[in-house]
């Protein structure tokens, strides 16, 4: 199991919580999304077989939201 935690810029409410969570859990390998819109983090358990971190902030910005490197 990795582990990723991205800090993503404009994550103001739960629609945006919404969209990450089902964008992310459509990815295979993708096992749990949790996002904190105080930090403005979101974090993510996947296995790092079937995709990884690069898919997953594509996923994250394909959305409109920025994933600060
Ligand atoms: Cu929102």
């Amino acid at each position: 199991m990795s582990y990723v935690q991205f800090d993503v810029e404009g994550m103001s409410c739960h629609n945006c919580v919404n969209a990450i969570d089902t964008a992310l859990l459509k990815i295979e390998g993708v096992h749990s999304v949790q996002v904190d819109l105080e930090k403005g983090t979101v974090t993510i358990d996947y296995d790092g077989s079937k995709t990884d971190e690069s898919a997953l902030s594509l996923a994250i910005e394909l959305q409109g939201f920025d994933v600060i490197e």
